[in-house]
């Protein structure tokens, strides 16, 4: 049975309230494509009032700022323990609005719950220095929030995002407006709802749907956001950057594409590479900014890989997300499945042969059959490009130099990964590989005490880990006169 839903309009100051124009827009199912809410559409006058209200609550005075910081933690462990409560219908609204199957959406939702853990003890970590100052002075300095921040979601994994996002700035002390992605409002409304129920104080955190355009465009350019943190395309990326450069030089923390590569030397053990390098790329529908969408096998071992693979794609069960044995889903709408089509065909145009899949499958709904290309070659669209589906493209190298400088050849820089029984072979890739996140003999591991970013155009900053609560915090040094020393 599909999952009731409960909230659908913008919240400002803890009201549930309609936009100002009064428009509305539908979200759907990718299983069927049809309709399954009409959500309430904001745009710059309801991003207006959502930054006010979060002005309001980031004034000195207000119950927030005079929160104490283990409150804070406090409080964002309330809100894990309700995430988990309703970890059973948060689970199934994900899956219904974002295609994400049954068999992966649980892990996904524990792993957010356990990340909203993991903020929650830094609350109360923010701390500044004392400086052995030159003169006849006394400097420290204070670690305080930013300010008001704009956070703007992908929909790709609409409950890690928001967790992500919403609960570092919340250590952080900050105030927020969240514009989540336009496919994708329902379970980042309902999680904030779990917000206002755990206590937090009206205007803290505030949440505008609508579309990038115009509500993602209104907070961007808004001049009272002080920090912007995106996650989404390198377009839309490069666009923030802009707009903070243009108007009061905002924060913005960046989250980008990729184009990870993953390589396969030739004493990799293939039982667990194939699995790994087939689920790198599957998983998610192949909806990932980390997806190991160049597989780099090595000469030797290519054509009893290639075997391997296609056999592991093959039992890839396809169908419902909401049925728990499924494992690969939908794609999140049509143009998106369009999109990954298209490079399939300019992968067949340019040359790679298409050795499984890469159909789409009936009419109704968004799916695409997973897909491996091989003889696929550097130059090529598949390889350069980011396809954002379920397609695995697999290159050959004879040498780890050589494949090292050609996982390189890339704007992106977020994941890589090797697979092999020489730890040398691990230090020199992971050493030289240009990229924020690199595996070895696994992939696709997370865990909120691990920085996760992208070097390159991948992105600027880190998400999650020790440190990442510093973009949303100031520092300020204050220096008191001391004449007589002690
Ligand atoms: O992204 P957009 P789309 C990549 C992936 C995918 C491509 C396009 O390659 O194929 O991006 O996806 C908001 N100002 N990733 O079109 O447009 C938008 O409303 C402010 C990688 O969905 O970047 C949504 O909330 N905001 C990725 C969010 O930005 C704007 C995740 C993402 O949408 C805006 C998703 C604007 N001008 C896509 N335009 C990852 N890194 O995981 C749009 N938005």
């Amino acid at each position: 049975m599909a999952p009731q839903i409960k909230y659908t309009k913008l919240f400002i100051d803890n009201e549930w309230v309609d936009s100002v124009s009064g428009k509305t827009f539908d979200t759907y199912t990718p299983h069927t494509g049809e309709v399954i809410a009409s959500v309430a559409e904001g745009d710059k006058a309801d991003v207006d009032l959502a930054v006010a209200a979060a002005r309001r609550a980031f004034h000195r005075n207000s119950e927030w700022r005079l929160m104490d910081a283990s409150q804070r933690g406090e409080l964002l462990r309330k809100f894990a323990d309700l995430v988990e409560r309703d970890i059973q219908y948060i689970t199934e609204l994900e899956s219904y609005n974002n295609g994400m199957t049954m068999s992966m959406a649980p892990k996904a939702m524990q792993g957010s719950i356990n990340y909203i853990r993991y903020f929650a003890s830094l609350a109360d970590k923010i701390q500044g220095t004392t400086i052995p100052s030159d003169g006849e002075v006394f400097s420290y300095t204070l670690k305080q929030p930013v300010g008001v921040c704009g956070l703007i979601l992908p929909w790709n994994g609409p409950v890690p995002m928001y967790v992500n996002k919403v609960c570092t700035a919340l250590a952080a002390g900050c105030t927020m407006v969240v514009k989540p992605a336009e496919q994708t409002p329902l379970t980042a409304l309902y999680l904030t709802a779990l917000l206002a129920e755990a206590g937090v104080p009206k205007g803290v955190v505030n949440v505008i749907n609508g579309y990038g355009e115009t509500a993602g465009v209104a907070l961007t350019h808004h001049p009272q956001v002080a920090k912007i943190s995106f996650t989404g395309s390198l377009e839309v990326g490069k666009l923030i950057q802009q707009a903070a450069g243009t108007n009061n030089l905002k924060r913005v923390t960046l989250e980008l594409g990729g184009k990870s590569p993953l390589v396969i030397m030739d004493d990799a053990d293939l039982s667990i590479a194939v699995p790994y390098a087939a689920m790198g790329v599957f998983s998610n529908q192949g909806q990932m900014c980390i997806a190991a969408s160049r597989l780099f096998v090595h000469s030797k071992i290519y054509d009893k890989f290639v075997e391997a693979a296609i056999k592991f794609a093959k039992s890839i069960k396809m169908g419902n997300p909401a049925d728990p044995t499924t494992q690969h889903g939908p794609q999140i709408d049509e143009l998106m499945m369009k999109k990954v089509l298209n490079y399939i065909e300019t992968g067949k145009k340019e040359g790679a042969k298409l050795v499984l899949g890469g159909k789409r499958v009936g009419t109704k709904g968004f799916y695409i059959e997973p897909a491996i290309f091989t003889d696929v070659t550097d130059d090529m669209t598949i390889a350069k490009e980011e396809i954002f589906g379920p397609v695995q493209s697999i290159l050959k190298f004879d040498t780890l130099e050589e494949v090292i400088d050609r996982a390189n050849e890339t704007n992106y820089g977020l994941a890589s990964g090797i697979f092999t029984s020489d730890i040398n072979n691990a230090l020199q890739f992971s050493k030289h590989v240009e990229s924020g996140v690199c595996w070895v003999n696994t992939y696709l591991h997370f865990c909120g005490q691990n920085p996760f970013g992208g070097f390159k155009e991948s992105g600027i900053g880190r998400e999650s880990g020790s440190n990442c609560v510093d973009p949303y915090l100031e520092v300020k040094t204050v220096t008191i006169a001391q004449p007589k020393k002690f």
